[in-house]
Parts: structure tokens; C-alpha cells; sequence
């Protein structure tokens, strides 16, 4: 007893330290030991541990500022909560490798899984999740402690003790994952870096916000978007491309950061995309083709290239609208008989893909856990490109034809790390480290679709199936834009130039058919339109901001996320118009008229998906 009222534990605040202390520790001790979190080196380990304790403060204030009066039994209650909390992410965890979300909260389904398997999930040594919560109840009763209720300048204390720890956390965070709460790009990186009440709270705000735009959504709004669309004239579809590879499966293939500006070139001898630069001769190779993703990344591009509607402003849709209605390209070639699939080598909790890809209508994701990774076949984000085509189409070919497999690079990503066994020519000199490497493990990726294109004739796939490659988004970023205008022979970058540097390939191969180049302006946004009149489908009444790549009358367009936007003959970026021909800056009234076709485009697609519109559609 002395030696509790030593430590204050008896008679004053001390049982609320303790109880700090031990929910702290609980919290830190479950995610990092039983959560299989992936963390590297004293840093990121000095992370997850501080992590839990801004919420833990937050939690006993909030107790302090509404009791009076029967605080230890509250505390004892908050306690035994974490735990219950911890111990619902654990087991789901163990099931799902994956947080719980609050939109997973109300999908029965998913649960339903879940329950089934619960028993085979729990261990008796989770009861240990309990021993804070039964520590504390002992020093209560069978000690005698007892707590306080705090002062307004002590709760004020902690709150600014919590802020203060929050915002150490969340900046150490972000040096290590930058736009951490922005991009919210995957459930694991966010427990491991704020901890896990802090993501669940994000979770549950993020969510609150999105559903009360959808509460006031209603089918006229969808009826104004739709009367907009109507005004622009359908497709005339080149009778020579529609329907060419009807009934042939479909690769889409999203190759990892790769900009166009590495087609066809070579430095000091060698080309950078020797196997690519082959291919384009005997493929439609679109050549003003620009990526239009935003913070979401790849999961924006595959999300322009399924539905035709842009990605948000800011976050990733994939993340914060997962349960939305889509009207999508999987969905629609499946209705035509596809199976579809999805082809990635990475955990299903990244950009949320185990949620979103049901959502969007595949049937299957091959992911991580479908693939042989080991150390040996990995390097920086997981299994090597080569090793993944390989493996890729040992497992298509045993899917049911015709099909449509989307296929996610991984190699090409930063920081571009390579193996020098893997290092097909030497990394580029400049000042920048980046583009340096980004040119070999581009090199690396060209290599990796080779033997692809290699296996699948081997397999006699080839001959029925088309094959789509878009580069997902830009892998060099403005930083690097002095060693970028040296490798273009330039002395400096512009604004205009920095626009045209977010053209990506698209390169569209038809086993049979003749190569084309082509100078058509379009994006990713045009991506489903141009796979189903392909396939022979008419895309009429769809609600489709992008147009097919083959139509005669398609408007030369193309808008970034950002508000800027590419025309045939001007390129309006950081508010200025630029004359395309030249690079030098026009009249800003020449693009005037685009200005506002882009603004609508973005204005009415974030609403359809702020307001979940497309459940108003009669198509579903
Ligand atoms: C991760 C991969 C890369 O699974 O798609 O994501 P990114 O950072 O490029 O969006
Ligand atoms: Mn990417």
C-alpha cells in the first residue's frame, strides 16, 4: 500500500496515469506484435510507438470533462472498450489482413464471413488484451485506488499534451509516407503510423462527411448531368475499328509511372524501351494520350479507365467511395460473357482494392497471396515485374474465354530500386538520383512485357486476345525538373512543357492489324468507350465522360484533375493558355471556351460521385 501511495496511486490522479500508461502500452504492444505490420528500422518504430498515446489522452480528457463523479469505473469502462476494439481489429485482421472500415460495418456479407470463422480466428492468449482493463479493476477494488475527477487546467494539459504528440507523429509520418491523411492510399500504413484509434476516427469522420453529401443527393441532380452529356454528339465510330476484336480477350495492362517521354528514345546508344518501341510499329500507338489521375495514383487511372468519370479533387475514390453505384467495364463485359479479373501483387487493403474491385464487378483479384513471393523474386514494392507476368499467365490461362484480366505493374515505382542482375542498361547521370535509377527500372519493365507478349504466345493465347498498355501516371515529378530538361536537350522546363510531360503510352495491340500512330488528344477517361467499341458494343446512354479513342467526331480533349486541360492546338495550364504548335503563351481567350467544358466535366463527375448518382441510373 505504501509503496502505491508513493506513486499517488491511492487518493488522487495517479489511477488515471496508470490507466494511461497501461492502455498506451496495450495499444502499442498489439500493433506491434500482433498486427503483421511491416516496420522499418528505430524511426518508423519510435512511430508506432508514440502513435497511440494522443488518442489515449484524448479519450481520458473527454471522460475528465463529462464525469464528475464515478471516473474510475469510466476509466476501467474505456479500458476494457480499447481492448474490445483491439481484439475486433485483430481477429479481423487475422481473416481479412485488413482494418475494419465503417462502410464493412454495414456490409453484412463481409461480416457474414467473418462470423463463420470467428472461433477458428480467437487464441486464448487474446484474452491478454484484457490485463490492463483487469489491472486496473484490482487496483480498484482490491487496492482501494481511487481517481480523481480532473481540473479544467489538467484537462486542458492533456488536450495540449495530445496535440502536441499528435502533430509529432503525424509529421514524422508524413517524412516517411508523405500526404499520409490526404491520399489515405492503404489501411496498414495508417495504423502503423498514427496508430489505430487515430485511423479509426479518421475513418469514421471521412465517412460521416461522405454520407451526409450523399443524404442530400437526389435524382434530378443526375438528370441535369445527364441532359449535359446528351448535348455532346455520340460517337461516329471508325467502321473499321468497331468490333474488330469482338469476342477476344482483353489485357489491360497498367504499367507502373511510365511517362511517354521514354518512347523511343535512347541514351548514349541505348534505347530505354527497346521491346516497346517494337511493339508500338505493330500497334495503335496513341501519341497525345495523358494520364488524369490525382492523389489516388494507380487506383485513379484504373478507376478513370473502368467508369469514364475522373477521380476526386483530393483522397482517393477508391477509398472514400468504395460502395458507390458504378456503371463500369468489367460490369458490362461480363453481362457480354467476359469472366474478369484482376492481376496485382500486392496486400488486398492497398488503395482499398479488396473493397473497391466486388464494387467495380470483377469476379477474381489475384493478389499477394496468389503468388509465389519470395525474397529472392522481390524488390521494393514486392514481386518483380518479370516474375509476375511469368506467373500471371501460368494463372490465366486457366481462366474461363473469353475474359478480361487487368494486369497492375510494380517494379517502375518509387524509389526505383533495381537488382544489378536486373539492370538491362546503366542507370542515367544527372543530378538527379531519381531519374537516374527511373530510366533502368523503366528498361527493367520493357524487358518484363517482352517475356510477357513471349509466354502468352507460347501459350497460344496470343492470337485471341488484345492487349491495352497505359502508363498509370507520371513517375518524375516537377522536382526533378533540371535533370529532366538536360535528358530533353532543353534549358529549362515550362509550365506547358511540365503539361506535356504528363502524356503516358497507350498502346493498343490487335494481333493481325496493321500499326498506326496516332496524333489523337485523349486520356484515360476515354479508356472505356474505346475497349467496348472495340469489343463491337455501342456505348450510347452510358454515362461516360470519356469518348471513344475512334471516333471521327471525338472532341480533341483532354482534362487534368488539376483544372488544366489539352487541346489540338492550345494547352491551358497555372492559368495560361499556351499555343501548342509552339509552347509560347496565347491570347488566354482562345481557351476560354475549354475552360469551361473542363470545369463542368470535373464539376458534375465529382458530384455523381459525392452524391452515389448513378444509383439513380435505370441501367442498374
Ligand atoms: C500499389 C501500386 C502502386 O499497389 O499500385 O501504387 P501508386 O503509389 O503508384 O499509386
Ligand atoms: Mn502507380
Amino acid at each position: 500500500m505504501k509503496l502505491l501511495q508513493s506513486f499517488g496511486l491511492r487518493e488522487n490522479n495517479g489511477f488515471a496515469y496508470l490507466s494511461a500508461l497501461l492502455i498506451w502500452l496495450k495499444t502499442y504492444f498489439v500493433q506491434r506484435f500482433c498486427f503483421v505490420l511491416p516496420v522499418k528500422g528505430w524511426y518508423q518504430e519510435l512511430i508506432i510507438f508514440i502513435s497511440p498515446l494522443s488518442s489515449v489522452l484524448v479519450l481520458l480528457s473527454l471522460i475528465m470533462i463529462f464525469l464528475r463523479r464515478g471516473v474510475r469505473a469510466a476509466v476501467i469502462a474505456a479500458s476494457a472498450f480499447t481492448s474490445l476494439l483491439l481484439l475486433a481489429d485483430l481477429v479481423y485482421f487475422r481473416f481479412y489482413n485488413d482494418f475494419i472500415t465503417i462502410p464493412v460495418l454495414f456490409q453484412s456479407d463481409n461480416l457474414g464471413d467473418l462470423w463463420g470463422s470467428i472461433f477458428s480466428l480467437l487464441r486464448p492468449l487474446d484474452l491478454l488484451i484484457f490485463t490492463d482493463t483487469l489491472a486496473l479493476a484490482v487496483a480498484a477494488c482490491a487496492m482501494g485506488c481511487r481517481a480523481a475527477a480532473w481540473g479544467k487546467y489538467r484537462i486542458a494539459a492533456a488536450l495540449v499534451l495530445a496535440f502536441m504528440v499528435f502533430s509529432t507523429n503525424l509529421s514524422m509520418a508524413n517524412t516517411v509516407r508523405p500526404e499520409l491523411l490526404e491520399r489515405t492510399f492503404d489501411r496498414q500504413i495508417m495504423v502503423k503510423s498514427i496508430g489505430a484509434y487515430n485511423y479509426h476516427l479518421y475513418d469514421a469522420l471521412v465517412n460521416a462527411q461522405m454520407g451526409s453529401k450523399k443524404a442530400f443527393a437526389s435524382n434530378g441532380d443526375l438528370v441535369e448531368i445527364e441532359n449535359f452529356l446528351r448535348q455532346i454528339p455520340k460517337d461516329e465510330i471508325d467502321a473499321e475499328m468497331f468490333g474488330i476484336a469482338k469476342g477476344y480477350n482483353v489485357f489491360l495492362i497498367s504499367m507502373e509511372s511510365l511517362q511517354s517521354f521514354v518512347i523511343g528514345r535512347s541514351i548514349e546508344g541505348n534505347e530505354i524501351t527497346p521491346f516497346l518501341n517494337r511493339l508500338i510499329k505493330d500497334s495503335i500507338y496513341f501519341e497525345n494520350f495523358y494520364h488524369q489521375t490525382g492523389q489516388g495514383k494507380t487506383s485513379d487511372a484504373e478507376f478513370l479507365a473502368d467508369t469514364s468519370l475522373y477521380p476526386l479533387p483530393s483522397g482517393a475514390v477508391y477509398f472514400t467511395h468504395a460502395q458507390n453505384a458504378y456503371d463500369t467495364l468489367p460490369k458490362i463485359l461480363k453481362k457480354l460473357g467476359y469472366y474478369t479479373a484482376v492481376f496485382h501483387a500486392n496486400d488486398p487493403s492497398f488503395w482499398n482494392r479488396g473493397h473497391m474491385y466486388p464494387t467495380m464487378g470483377y469476379e477474381r483479384f489475384f493478389a499477394a497471396s496468389d503468388y509465389n513471393i519470395t525474397e529472392q523474386n522481390s524488390i521494393g514494392w514486392g514481386l518483380k515485374d518479370i516474375s509476375f507476368f511469368e506467373q500471371t499467365t501460368d494463372l490465366a490461362k486457366s481462366l474461363p474465354e473469353p475474359f478480361f484480366a487487368k494486369l497492375i505493374t510494380l517494379t517502375n515505382h518509387y524509389p526505383f530500386e533495381l537488382t544489378a542482375g536486373d539492370r538491362f542498361i546503366p542507370e542515367y547521370t544527372s543530378r538527379s538520383q531519381t531519374l537516374n535509377r527511373y530510366i533502368a527500372t523503366v528498361r527493367y519493365m520493357d524487358e518484363a512485357l517482352k517475356r510477357f507478349f513471349d509466354k502468352v504466345k507460347e501459350e497460344g493465347l496470343y492470337e485471341r486476345s488484345i492487349f491495352v498498355l497505359y502508363g498509370d501516371h507520371y513517375g518524375i515529378s516537377q522536382k526533378h525538373r533540371k535533370a529532366m530538361a538536360g535528358l530533353l536537350g532543353k534549358e529549362k522546363l515550362t509550365p506547358f512543357d511540365h503539361a506535356q510531360l504528363q502524356r503516358v503510352p497507350l498502346i493498343i495491340h490487335i494481333p493481325g492489324s496493321a500499326g498506326k500512330r496516332m496524333k489523337t488528344v485523349g486520356g484515360q477517361v476515354d479508356l472505356k468507350p474505346t475497349v467496348l467499341h472495340l469489343l463491337g458494343e455501342e456505348t450510347v446512354g452510358e454515362i461516360n465522360f470519356g469518348h471513344g479513342l475512334f471516333a471521327k467526331n471525338r472532341p480533341e480533349f483532354a482534362v487534368f484533375r488539376d483544372g488544366s486541360f489539352v487541346t489540338d492546338r492550345y494547352v491551358f495550364t497555372e492559368n495560361t493558355c499556351y499555343d501548342k504548335a509552339t509552347g509560347e503563351k496565347t491570347d488566354k481567350a482562345r481557351c476560354e471556351p475549354f475552360r469551361e467544358l473542363a470545369d463542368k466535366h470535373l464539376t458534375y463527375s465529382d458530384q455523381i460521385i459525392y452524391g452515389d448518382l448513378l444509383r439513380f441510373n435505370p441501367r442498374f
